[in-house]
C-alpha cells in the first residue's frame, strides 16, 4: 500500500484555515520562529524494525491483521509512517529478525521511501533454532570461552550486514546477568564482557559508532552485567572514542533523574543515543509521551542546552531511535503517536528561554527557573510540529489521515488478518 501525495495535500487544504488559526498566536510569540522550524523539519526519528507488529508479553500475544510478514514489507510500513509525518525517515534492524536476502534490493527499496538505516541492533539474548552453544547464562560475560566467541563472531556478522546496507552504528544490549546472589563473578563477569566487546569494537569501520545500552533488570533479576549507565560509560570509555552509552527511558530503576544522567553522559562526549518509550514501572515500552511528558521535556531540554553548548547538530549528532513494544494498539498509531510526542518534547525544548533561565539559575531564583520550563513545557506547540510537518510535504494530523485513509484496512486486505511479525 502506498499513500498518493495528493491525499496528503487534500486533507492538508481541508485543514489550512484551522490550522492557520491556531498558529496565529503561535508565530507571534516566537522570537526564532523559522530556526525553530527548520530544526523540526531536520529532526528525524527512526522506527525499530520490531515494533512494527503487536508485542506480546510472557502471557500472551494477541497480534493484529496486516502486520508486515517481511523485511520489505517492514520497510514499507515505515514508509507510510514517514509519507505521514516526514519525521521517521530511517529504520533500525534486528539481526537475526531482520535478515537481508538481497542487500541492493533491499537499499533501493528503503531509498524509494525516503529512509535510511539507522543503527543495528544484535541479539544474544535468544537462542536460536541453529545455533551451537546456548545463551542461557549470559553471552559476552559466559564463563565459557567458546559461547563468548559465539557472540562476538555474532555481532560482528551484523556489522557486516548494516555496513551492506549502509548503516553507520551497532547497538549492544546484552541481557547479560544472574538470577541469584552468588551465581556470578562481577567482577570476572565484567572483565570477560569487556574483553569480548573489545573484539567487536576493533571490528568497526571507522566511521561507525558502537551503543552500549545498560539496563537494571530483566531478564536477569539479581544483577545486570551492564545495569546502569555507569557501568555502560566504564565500558565505553574503555573500548575507546567510537563507544558511547544509549539511553533506553526504561531502562532505570524507579525515578532516576534520566535528565540528569543525559547531562552528564553530553557533556562527557559519551551520549550516543536513545530508545525513546515511556513507563511507570519497568521496562514497559509504551509509547513515548504517554506516562510522563514532562520528563520528555526535561530530558529534551538538557539535550538542546547540552548539544549547543558543545556546537553539535540536533539531527545528526545523536542516534535518535524508539524502541517500544505493547499489546493493545495498533503499532502503526502507537509509533505515530511516539514520533508526534517527541517532536512536541523537542519543540518545548526549544522554546525554553535560555538566557533567562542562566540568570535565574545564577541568582538562585528557584521559582523562576521552574517558571522558565514550565512556560515552555505547557505552551501547546502541536501547531508549530504541524507546520513543520506541513512545509516538509507530510499531513497535519497523521493519525487523523492515517484512519480516514484507512490504511490499516487496507494493509488487513493485501497481507490477511492473522500475520505475525517477528518483535519483542
Ligand atoms: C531490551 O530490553 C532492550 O530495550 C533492547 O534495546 C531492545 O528491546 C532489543 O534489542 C530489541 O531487540
Ligand atoms: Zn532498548
Ligand atoms: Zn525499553
Ligand atoms: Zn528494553
Amino acid at each position: 500500500m502506498k499513500i498518493d501525495k495528493y491525499k496528503i495535500e487534500e486533507y492538508n487544504q481541508q485543514e489550512s484555515s484551522k490550522h492557520t488559526r491556531k498558529l496565529e498566536g503561535l508565530v507571534e510569540e516566537i522570537a526564532n520562529y523559522e530556526e525553530i522550524l527548520q530544526k523540526l523539519i531536520d529532526f528525524q526519528i527512526a522506527i525499530p524494525s520490531w515494533a512494527l507488529g503487536s508485542g506480546g508479553t510472557r502471557f500472551g500475544r494477541f497480534p493484529g491483521g496486516g502486520e508486515p510478514r517481511s523485511l520489505e514489507e517492514k520497510i514499507e510500513d515505515v514508509g507510510l509512517l514517514h509519507t505521514l509525518n516526514q519525521s521517521s525517515g530511517a529504520i533500525s534492524l534486528h539481526i537475526p529478525w531482520d535478515v537481508p536476502e538481497n542487500y541492493q534490493s533491499i537499499k533501493a527499496l528503503a531509498a524509494q521511501h525516503g529512509l535510511a538505516f539507522d543503527a543495528m541492533n544484535s541479539n544474544t539474548f535468544q537462542d536460536q533454532a541453529n545455533q551451537a552453544l546456548s545463551y542461557k547464562f549470559g553471552s559476552m560475560q559466559h564463563v565459557d570461552k567458546a559461547v563468548r566467541k559465539q557472540a562476538i563472531a555474532h555481532n560482528i556478522e551484523v556489522i557486516k550486514h548494516g555496513v551492506a546496507l549502509g548503516s553507520k552504528a551497532l547497538t549492544v544490549w546484552l541481557s547479560d546477568g544472574s538470577c541469584f546472589p552468588g551465581q556470578l563473578n562481577f567482577r570476572k563477569a565484567f572483565q570477560r564482557t569487556l574483553e569480548s566487546l573489545q573484539e567487536v569494537y576493533a571490528a568497526l569501520p571507522s566511521d561507525w559508532k558502537m551503543f552500549v545500552e545498560y539496563k537494571a533488570f530483566e531478564p536477569n533479576f539479581y544483577s545486570t552485567t551492564v545495569g546502569d549507565w555507569g557501568q555502560s560509560f566504564l565500558y565505553a570509555t574503555k573500548l575507546g572514542p567510537q563507544a558511547y552509552t544509549l539511553v533506553d527511558l526504561g531502562h532505570h530503576l524507579p525515578n532516576a533523574n534520566i535528565e540528569q544522567i543525559v547531562s552528564l553522559l553530553l557533556m562527557e562526549g559519551k551520549l550516543g543515543g536513545f530508545h525513546f518509550n515511556d513507563s511507570k514501572y519497568g521496562d514497559d515500552d509504551l509509547t513515548a509521551g504517554s506516562i510522563k511528558p514532562y520528563q520528555l521535556f526535561l530530558i529534551f531540554s538538557e539535550l538542546v542546552e547540552g548539544m549547543d553548548a558543545r556546537q553539535m547538530d540536533h539531527a545528526s549528532d545523536l542516534g535518535w531511535m524508539i524502541d517500544a513494544s505493547h499489546n493493545v494498539k495498533d503499532p502503526l498509531e502507537d509509533l505515530l503517536q511516539s514520533v508526534e510526542a517527541i517532536m512536541i518534547a523537542y519543540a518545548q525544548a526549544l522554546l525554553v528561554d535560555r538566557k533567562s533561565l542562566i540568570v535565574a539559575q545564577e541568582e538562585n531564583d528557584v521559582a523562576k527557573a521552574q517558571e522558565i520550563l514550565q512556560t515552555a513545557f505547557r505552551t501547546d506547540v502541536r501547531p508549530l510540529v504541524a507546520e513543520a510537518r506541513l512545509r516538509a510535504n507530510g499531513a497535519l494530523n497523521p493519525l487523523a489521515l492515517y484512519r480516514s485513509l484507512k490504511v490499516r484496512e487496507e494493509l488487513v486486505k493485501e497481507r490477511g488478518s492473522k500475520t505475525v511479525a517477528t518483535g519483542l
